[in-house]
């Protein structure tokens, strides 16, 4: 019989040879709690994040910009179930998990809870926002537990067509007249700050960070990943033409990396306690969203509990097809 010592020993093992932990696996608790707390929030975030630019769907300026769009939002839907799906494989429904999100008992990215204030902010989002989450991502592909590494590897593929649609949307504003270069720069003020802060608060003073790299859940630190984000998104902006609102960036010979002032932290944790500018209206459409969706989940449930009943001839004593009714007419009475 396997010990609770050799079943650690083996985790530890898998661990130190990162390789991966797989749902069947034998887990710590604390290790499964912590990753259901990151790959929720990470799934809340991807679905609070189609809000800022769904916003612009119906105002985007051609039609193949609004086709771009629609496919982008639709992208971070499919993020949000692929995650929610790796925190399945822990023991968290997606159920529970909304209800948890919109009790406020958890998180989502901080990012989310500022405005779109002009459609340029769909070309900065794209290359701040998504460039921050591949940044971040891109090392989640390693990540210890496979189901969540999986998903990473699929959602940055994605991730990174959102950048250049974004960075080549500013591109051709940056082409256009000089209303539109201002429009640009407006816009990548308000998102710099904001988009450092997705990487989550300083290292010192991060609580998760130690244990979650110890468990290869994370490969590097908070701050390791803002100065790589810093280090590629300069060359980035001189290209655009376009300048971060930090007058202490600056190329720092010594430390190979660019220096840069610290972020508002009193800023970041407002905002991630409920207090940023859009804290309140991202959780109430989220909300009236699922309390609107409510009929589909039970019309889906009562279908699939039907179709499974037609499909075990064994217990109903009649062939499949064979029950009566269509799962469709049952379905539409179980709606009623
Ligand atoms: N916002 O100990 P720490 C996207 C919380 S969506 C809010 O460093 P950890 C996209 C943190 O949760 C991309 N809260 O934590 C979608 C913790 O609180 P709890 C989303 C934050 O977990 C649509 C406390 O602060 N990406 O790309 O070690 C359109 C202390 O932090 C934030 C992910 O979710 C924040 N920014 O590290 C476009 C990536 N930062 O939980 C784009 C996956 C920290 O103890 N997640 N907190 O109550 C991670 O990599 C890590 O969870 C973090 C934080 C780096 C974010």
């Amino acid at each position: 019989m396997t010990t609770e010592a050799q079943l650690e020993a083996q985790f530890a093992d898998t661990i130190e040879a990162k390789d991966r932990i797989e749902p069947r696996d034998w887990m710590p608790e604390a290790y499964r709690k912590t990753l259901i707390r990151q790959v929720a929030q990470h799934a809340h975030s991807e679905i609070i994040g189609m809000q800022p630019e769904g916003n612009w769907i119906t105002r985007a300026p051609s039609l193949r910009r609004k086709a771009i769009l629609l496919a982008k939002v639709q992208d971070e839907a499919g993020h949000g179930l692929y995650l929610y799906s790796a925190a399945e494989t822990l023991g968290a429904s997606r159920n529970e998990l909304t209800e948890k999100l919109i009790a406020g008992k958890q998180k989502y990215s901080s990012i989310f809870n500022y405005p779109t204030l002009s459609y340029t902010d769909v070309g900065t989002i794209g290359w701040l926002v998504d460039g921050a989450a591949i940044c971040n991502q891109v090392p989640l592909c390693r990540t210890s537990f496979g189901p969540y590494g999986r998903a990473m590897i699929r959602v940055c593929k994605e991730e990174s067509f959102h950048q250049r649609q974004g960075y080549e949307l500013l591109m051709t504003m940056m082409r256009g007249t000089d209303e539109q270069r201002e429009m640009v720069q407006e816009s990548v003020n308000r998102f710099w700050w904001p988009a450092l802060m997705m990487f989550g608060p300083p290292d010192d003073d991060s609580p998760n960070t130690a244990q979650s790299m110890e468990w290869g859940i994370k490969t590097h630190t908070n701050d390791e990943l803002r100065q790589k984000f810093v280090d590629m998104s300069i060359p980035q902006a001189e290209a655009l033409g376009v300048t971060f609102p930090d007058e202490n960036l600056k190329w720092n010979e010594e430390r190979g990396h660019y220096d840069f002032s610290t972020p508002d932290w009193d800023e970041f944790w407002s905002v991630v306690k409920g207090n940023g500018p859009c804290n309140d209206q991202r959780i109430a459409h989220r909300k009236r969203a699922w309390d609107e969706g409510a009929w589909v989940r039970e019309a889906a449930l009562a279908f699939a509990e039907q179709s499974a009943e037609a499909a075990a001839p064994a217990q109903t004593g009649s062939a499949p097809g064979q029950t009566g009714s269509s799962p469709a007419t049952t379905t539409e009475e179980t709606a009623k």
